[in-house]
């Protein structure tokens, strides 16, 4: 009998391992201890997939499978996914174990000592799910200079065919993110996100997680999410219906008490495998030539997809394992507390950080240019800024979110994926959001006690990485206007960021 493992991210029937399955087979899922607290996950992302497991196992059992569920609370449960492995191999005559290759680095490389220790062949097979594979992007990047996402995007568009005409792109441009800047409108009435009721077996997973978990950082209530592929085939319906039109627009836009904005809010579906890419892309592009929606959404929704998405999965296999530990700009300052609690005066802050508790979700541009700018430019520690973002957010894989946070945000990778560090001050925020009405901070004043902090230790990375971002052509313009400051303003800006940091320090509320 062969032992066919799922993981939690690997919610698919068209999974590789589940391919050439047998009704006799045994399928193995299980809620374990190492899996769920190797970072202490949001409540309710532990929520969202340990109940997503469990439907999907009802599905594999309906469809006749042999399926053996271990749930968290087992009492022979022993809290590792090898140790389920290797409890069943005993229990069972097994001849061969079948699983698909894992999101995450660290769990490949367990996986790979599997067959020694249990004395049974293991073969992992690829994650077919994904639309370029590792090797091909390992080609790509081959006797490149520069990995840079656009060229990647524009042969993934060639390659499937997509928003494509026999002459080029469609539209004559590749790329329509000069038109994906607006600054949202004060009476813009953004929909509801999408609503799925709470049934039993999300019922009970709701009071495990508050038993077992309550140590960990996030909200449970309200509970939203999709938790089956009907479900998460709905929420795809209604961004498509509701918000995709607006999608391009408002992109980058951020508004107080706003957290779900005309984003897809799909991410989660699609990492664990409820959702697949290209059918989410083909229904994007069909809203397209329906005259649903315009080109500049359509093309940017897509971009994410297949570009983005695709992209930073072949950068993180391409550079694991150096990439994790990378830290170009030797930051390391610890995380501010006020990442778990939300309790500072920094409106934009304290509203990233709520909305990222309540939900287990932020937008791109509050992860990007509001709490991954500050990381940056306060210099903290890529390690402790990785393992936030790692566990705070519903969609987060290593896979994932390390590129993001290492290449994209903290430009730790020294230049991997970002042509430059992506820091910007109090006055980018201003001009797309408005969290700046309502902070105690004014992003028009530079320096004292009343300036946007943002503004400050702007000027402070920018001069403090001196050596190391100077030589960047891309920085040139930067270190100009630093270079033309006068001492008292440089002295301004070092005094502000040692009160600023000294105060955090002393538990000062900042
Ligand atoms: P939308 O804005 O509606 O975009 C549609 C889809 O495109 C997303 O669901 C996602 O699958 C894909 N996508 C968009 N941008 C990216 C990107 N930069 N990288 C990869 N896929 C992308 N995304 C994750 O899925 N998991 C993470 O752990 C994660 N961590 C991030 C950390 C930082 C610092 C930053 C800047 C971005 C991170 N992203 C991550 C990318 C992006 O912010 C999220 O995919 C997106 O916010 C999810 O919300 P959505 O489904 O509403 O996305
Ligand atoms: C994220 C997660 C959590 C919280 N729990 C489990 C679990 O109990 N069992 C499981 O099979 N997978 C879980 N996962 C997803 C895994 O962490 C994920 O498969 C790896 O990180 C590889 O991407
Ligand atoms: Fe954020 Fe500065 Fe604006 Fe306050 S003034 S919301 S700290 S950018």
């Amino acid at each position: 009998m062969k032992l066919r493992l799922i993981l939690g991210d690997q919610l698919s029937l068209s999974m590789s391992s589940l391919a050439d399955a047998d009704k006799d087979d045994m399928i193995l899922m299980c809620e374990v201890r190492e899996e769920a607290t190797y970072v202490k996950h949001h409540k309710k992302k532990i929520v969202f997939l340990f109940s997503a497991m469990r439907h999907f196992a009802q599905t594999l059992k309906t469809d006749g499978f042999n399926v053996q569920y271990v749930h968290y609370d087992d009492p022979e449960n022993t809290g590792s996914l090898r140790g389920e492995v290797a409890r069943l191999m005993n229990e069972h005559s097994i001849d061969e174990v079948i699983v698909t290759s894992p999101g995450e680095h660290r769990l490949l490389m367990d996986m790979q000592q599997w067959a020694d220790e249990i004395g049974t062949p293991v073969s992992i097979r690829p994650d077919d799910r994904f639309l370029c594979t590792t090797e091909e992007f390992a080609t790509w990047a081959t006797d490149r200079k520069q990995l840079r996402m656009e060229y990647f995007y524009r042969e993934m568009r060639q390659k499937y065919g997509v928003l494509m005409t026999d002459d080029g792109p469609i539209g004559g441009q590749w790329n329509y993110d000069a038109d994906n800047r607006k600054s949202p409108p004060k009476n813009l009435s953004v929909p509801a996100p999408f609503h799925a009721e709470i049934d039993a077996i999300t019922e009970d997973v709701i009071t495990l997680v508050t038993d077992h978990f309550a140590d960990h950082f996030g909200n449970i209530d309200p509970f939203h999410f999709a938790v089956t592929r009907d479900g998460a085939l709905q929420a795809l319906d209604m961004f498509v219906d509701e918000r995709l039109a607006m999608f391009g627009d408002y992109q980058d836009a951020m508004i107080q008490d706003e957290p779900w904005m005309y984003h897809s809010h799909i991410g989660l579906y699609l990492n664990c495998g409820l959702l697949t890419p290209l059918e989410c892309i083909a229904r994007a592009e069909a809203a397209y030539h329906e005259g649903d929606a315009p080109l500049n959404a359509v093309e940017g929704f897509i971009r994410q997809i297949l570009g983005w998405r695709e992209y930073v999965r072949g950068i993180y296999w391409l550079k694991m394992p150096d990439y994790k530990t990378m830290n170009a700009l030797d930051a390391n300052r610890s995380l501010p507390e006020f990442y778990w609690t939300a309790d500072t005066q920094m409106n934009c802050m304290r509203q990233c950080i709520t909305e990222t508790k309540q939900n287990a979700y932020a937008h791109h541009i509050q992860r990007l240019m509001v709490l991954g700018n500050f990381a940056l430019i306060a210099g903290l520690d890529p390690e402790q800024v990785n393992d936030w973002y790692l566990l705070v957010y519903a969609d987060a894989y290593e896979w994932v979110e390390l590129p993001n946070v290492s290449g994209m945000i903290l430009f730790a990778d020294g230049g991997v994926m970002a042509s430059k560090p992506y820091a910007a001050s109090g006055a980018y925020i201003n001009k797309m959001s408005n969290y700046c009405g309502s902070c105690r901070y004014k992003h028009t004043v530079k320096n004292g006690p009343n300036a946007c902090p943002f503004n400050y230790l702007y000027w402070d990375f920018i001069d403090r990485n001196a050596d190391k971002l100077r030589g960047n052509p891309r920085m040139g313009f930067m270190y100009k206007t630093l270079d033309r400051m006068s001492d008292d303003k440089r002295d301004a800006i070092r005094m502000d960021t040692d009160r600023f940091f000294k105060q955090i320090a002393a538990d000062e509320k900042v």
